[in-house]
């Protein structure tokens, strides 16, 4: 009877160990799928944060220009070339050293031998349009900038490497006021 007995809580014993073993593993396999699930939710938080590294890879680049002079005569851009590495991110400061009023400049990088024409399309659009025509020959566009001021422009460098333009597209300054941009 009681060799009955003691295998039956044995027997109990086993069953109630079996019972426990399985749900465990069930517990550990629904905390295994949370983190998964969690991963995945964390991978797709990142992704957009992972996309800046392939903005800092581009080479930033800083120029400076000046605008001098302060009269029709002797007005002139200091640098008459700008040299800048293809599809770089150009960061350009200008600097107008006029003193007064219609020493109003501004910096416009056109494609090759447009800057002309660029000009004349500007004096047409006039102060409302900024002095800058809607062109596919425009690359890049300053803002105006008044006697004594500096302003800042950034823009993408042209794939292509060869001999660029760019000019001062307040009326008439075209004529003293342009100069090149080399894309190596
Ligand atoms: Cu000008």
């Amino acid at each position: 009877m009681k060799r009955y007995f003691l295998r039956g809580c044995l027997f109990s014993c086993y069953l109630l160990l079996w019972n426990c073993s399985p749900s465990e593993t069930a517990d550990e396999e629904a905390v295994a799928t949370e983190v998964i699930a969690q991963d995945t939710t964390d991978d797709s938080i990142s992704a957009p944060v992972v996309e800046v590294p392939d903005n800092t890879l581009q080479p930033v680049q800083e120029i400076t220009l000046h605008a001098i002079g302060n009269t029709q005569e002797d007005m002139a851009y200091k640098e008459d070339t700008l040299e800048v590495t293809a599809q770089s991110l150009v960061n350009l400061t200008f600097i107008n050293e006029g003193v007064d009023m219609p020493m109003m400049h501004n910096v416009v990088f056109t494609t090759p031998d447009k800057y002309k024409q660029v000009a004349m399309a500007a004096a047409e659009v006039g102060a409302s349009g900024n002095y800058v025509p809607k062109s596919p020959a425009v690359i890049a566009a300053s803002p105006m900038a008044l006697p004594g001021q500096t302003v800042e422009l950034e823009f993408t460098a042209p794939a292509k490497p060869g001999y660029y333009d760019f000019v001062c597209t307040y009326p008439d300054h075209w004529r003293k006021m342009h100069g090149t941009l080399l894309v190596k």
